[in-house]
This record gives C-alpha cells, structure tokens and sequence, in this order.
C-alpha cells in the first residue's frame, strides 16, 4: 500500500467504496488523514467502516472542513449529469480528485531516485500494453508493479520507493480526476467511440486521453499511436510543440521515424537506419494487428530503460497474455472456446472477430453508443451470432440482415447453443467466441465476472460433453 501524506492532518471525502475508494481509505488513513465515507451499498460502507473510515452521507454533510473529495472513477463527473455530491463539493470550492491523481501528488514529493511511471491509455489494448511493459521490465531486471484500470488501485501498489518504476493503466475516467498526471512515458493507443455517456462528446474524450501527456517535460517519453485519425492529429500537434520525446508507433503503416508492425515484422527506427526487431507472428499471445500495435507501443515505451532494445525481443515472443483478452479457455473436442469479455465496445470485438474463421459468436449486454454498427462487416467470418442481455434485441435487428442470429436467455444458454452447433458443423476448426461488444453490467458485476463465468460454464458444459461421449 502507498500511505498518502500530501493530506496527512487533513479531512478527505470518499464518495465510492469498491476497489479504488476502498484503497483510497486505507492509504488516506495510513498517512494521517480523516477519510469520510460514503457508499451507495451498505456491504461497502461496512468494508470502509473496518478500514478507519467514518461512514457519513455526503447528501447531509457539510462541506466545511473538507480538504477534498476523492470520487471513484465509475462516478459520473460531469455526464450524462454531474453527481449531486460533485455538485455540492465544487459548489463548497472542494476539489474532486480520485485515487490516481493522490498517488500523483505523492510521487511528487518523493526525494532523489523518484520512482518512475509508465502510463498507458487508449480506446482498446491499454490492458494488454500494460501488462506487457510490465513484463519487459521485469524481463530486464527492474522492480516493476502494474496498476490502474488493469484492476489493482494504484494506491494498492507496493510502497514509493526509489528505482522502483509503476506501470499504471488509466482510463479516460481516471484521466479526468488525475490533474497532476505527469509519467515519464505516456503511452497512447488508439481513440475510437466509447464511454460517450460519460465524456458528452467524442472530442471531450479524446481530450481527457490526450491530458496523459499534458504535464510531461523535456525528460519524458510520448509514445503514440497514429493508426486512427484522433491520434494521428495529436501527435502531430505534440511533435510540432516539441517539449517531450515523441514515439509515433503503427501498426500497417511504415513510419518514416518510429516503431511499426508491418504484416507482424516489428521495426524501430528512421529512414535507412531502421532495424527489425522480431517477428510478433511468432509470439503466440499477441495474435492480429491490433496486438502488433501494442507490441510496437510496449516496445517504445520500454527503450529508455533498456541498454540495448534488443532485449525486448524476447520478451515480446514470450509474453503469457491476458485474462479475458481472447483467452483461449480450452477446446471442446475440435471446437476452440475463446474468452473475449474485455471487448466491451465493437471496436474491441471487431479485433477479435478478425482474427479467427468459422466463428459462433456470443455477444451482447448493456450497449455501447452504436450497438453493433460495423460489425455485420465480419459476417463471412462469423457462422452465427448468439445474443444475450439488454442489446439481444438492438444486436439481432443490426446483424440479423447479414448472419444468423438467434437470441438467447442468458450466457449459460448461448454457450451451450453455441458449442452444440460448432460440434455439429462440417468446420474443421470452428471457435466459439465470446466478444460481447457490450458491456456487462446488465448482467454481471464487470467484465471479469462474466469472463469467470464464462470459463465456469465452459468447465461444466466440457465435462457433461465429455460424459455423454458427445465430443
Ligand atoms: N456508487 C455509488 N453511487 C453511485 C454510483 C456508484 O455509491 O451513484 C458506488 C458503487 O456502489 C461502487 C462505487 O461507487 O461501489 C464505484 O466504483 P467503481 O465503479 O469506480 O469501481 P472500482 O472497483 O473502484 O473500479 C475502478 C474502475 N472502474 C471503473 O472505472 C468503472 C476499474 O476499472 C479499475 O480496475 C479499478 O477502479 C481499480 O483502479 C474497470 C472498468 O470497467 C475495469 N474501467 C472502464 C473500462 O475499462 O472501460 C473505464
């Protein structure tokens, strides 16, 4: 855990109690603050309560005396409508910040050898590139931990210490509660529609993305990817106002200066003197263009701590991948069963559904804005769709012109159909794929829960097969 001091003596307001607000509590209370808490659900509230929390309802408290509010980053800021308590908190001339922006502020005062951070956003991948420059840094010998949106509160993360680096993933949300967000190298993806309930406009969440790099210095490290026109123009607006290092990275395009995949061969370089540092088609966790790219991002964002690039290719070729992030779960008989519950969005499901043939395909559940727009261009790809929760409806009209489709009461019964017509097809690899391009809220606590349950069901359904002999 990081004691944060910077509020030591202080009162710190703590609106949410699930992972962040809890380590928020804790690390609040462990540097000398009074941390006051409020939770919608009493479970949570009673979780603070045992972590030195006081519980109170932000609706009937007063400001006065509040020093800040530390607002979890799945609370509404700003849209669709502000929280009434980040109303009441802004109109007291409290400020609201969350957990990231105290680990910011702690670094900040940190003395000689000040841990350095590698931040890394984007639209899709920004799990999959954290974990990887988590593993090349290790590979190489540093004291790395990983945090952030990946699932561990960065406040939850080993103590400051120096030489130690943090690997942080930062959601737009996170971004936009981190005012004081200064890495030593920031990492942007990709910026596609998402989450434009929360940001308002599509032009507010590419800005919240692009703050990652507002704070950086001439020292610091911008590693960008240009492969969709919002990042693109961004960093050629961050190269042109020249402050920090720029890393333009592709995957598809050749760069005149930069990292890029083409066909899955990773160059480095700049005109004549670029050099191929691997070829990621053999690197069996990272499969499709979309994965290169962050490959080619992970790559750049670790060179400054490498003494010669070059050692990270190895580590590139060997990296375990991710739960949840076109997992390979197991097979049923000839049938692949791949767990994709990370892709919350199409954009994200788009990626996996390029990458396989013969596909019975699981998707649905809250929808994003568009639903399923764009994916019926798959349809060659896909041998039928299985539509659950709130979208099954919006999901069939979108897809059904394009592919069969049929909807079905809940997960378990989308497995279980789509296994059983996999099984019964003539395809000699056919894939079962579970990419929802939703997200799970409808249904599941998060994302995670519904991969879990995912590969719970696939336990159950592959062993009553394998008992019937089915397979
Ligand atoms: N709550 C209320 N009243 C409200 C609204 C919410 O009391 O009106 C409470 C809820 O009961 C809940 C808490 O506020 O207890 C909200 O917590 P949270 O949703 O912020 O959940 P955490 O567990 O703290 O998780 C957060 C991130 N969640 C979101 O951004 C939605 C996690 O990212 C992150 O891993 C975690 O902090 C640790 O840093 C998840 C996510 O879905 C994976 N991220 C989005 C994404 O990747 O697309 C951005």
């Amino acid at each position: 855990m990081i004691p944060v001091s910077t509020f030591s003596g202080k009162t710190v307001a703590v609106f949410g109690l699930a992972r962040s607000g809890l380590a928020a509590v804790k690390a609040l209370r462990a540097g000398g603050a009074r941390a006051v808490c409020w939770d919608d659900k009493p479970a949570a509230r009673e979780q603070a309560l045992a972590l030195g929390g006081e519980v109170m309802a932000l609706s009937d408290m007063s400001w006065d005396g509040i020093d800040a509010l530390v607002l979890s980053p799945g609370i509404p800021l700003t849209h669709p409508a502000p929280h009434p308590a980040v109303l009441a908190a802004q109109a007291a001339g409290v400020e609201v910040i969350g957990d990231t922006e105290l680990f910011f502020r702690e670094l900040a005062q940190f003395g000689p050898g000040r841990p350095k951070v590698v931040a890394v956003t984007g639209t899709n991948g920004k799990s999959t590139t954290t974990a990887l420059i988590g593993h090349l840094l290790s590979r190489a010998g540093y004291d790395v931990d990983v945090g952030g949106n990946i699932g561990r509160p960065v406040l939850d993360l080993p103590a400051l210490q120096a030489g130690r680096v943090y690997v942080l993933e930062l959601s737009s949300f996170q971004l936009d509660l981190t005012p004081s967000c200064a890495p030593a190298v920031a990492v942007l993806l990709n910026i596609t529609p998402d989450h434009l309930d929360r940001h308002g406009s599509m032009d507010r969440y590419a800005a919240a993305k692009a703050s990652i790099f507002k704070n950086q210095g001439r020292s610091d490290l911008a590693v960008i990817g240009v492969d969709d026109p919002y990042c693109a123009d961004l960093c050629t607006r961050t190269l042109s106002r020249a402050v920090q290092h720029v890393c333009p990275v592709s995957s598809g395009k050749v760069l005149g200066r930069g990292v890029y995949a083409i066909e899955g061969r990773l160059f480095d370089g700049e005109g004549t003197a670029t050099r191929e540092i691997c070829d990621l088609r053999q690197a069996p966790n990272l499969p499709g263009a979309h994965n290169w790219q962050n490959a080619a991002a992970a790559y750049s964002a670790v060179t400054p701590f490498l003494r010669e690039p070059r050692e990270a290719a190895q580590g590139l070729l060997t990296f375990p991948g991710l739960a949840h992030r076109m997992e390979q779960v197991g097979r049923i008989g000839r049938v692949m069963v791949v767990n994709d519950s990370k892709a919350t969005n199409a954009d994200a499901a788009a990626k996996a559904l390029g990458c396989y043939q013969d596909i019975y395909w699981i998707a649905g559940g809250k929808a994003k804005d568009g639903g399923a727009q764009g994916l019926e261009a798959f349809a060659k790809h896909i041998a039928k769709a299985y539509l659950i929760g709130d979208a099954a409806s919006l999901f069939a009209r979108q897809l059904s012109a394009h592919m069969q489709t049929s909807i079905e009461s809940t997960l378990e019964a989308a497995m279980r159909a789509a296994v059983n017509d996999a099984l019964a097809s003539q395809a000699s690899a056919p894939v079962v794929l579970l990419s929802p391009a939703c997200a799970s809220f409808d249904q599941f606590r998060d994302f995670e829960h519904r991969g879990d349950e995912f590969k719970r069901l696939f336990t159950l359904l592959a062993e009553d097969i394998r008992l019937k002999g089915a397979a």
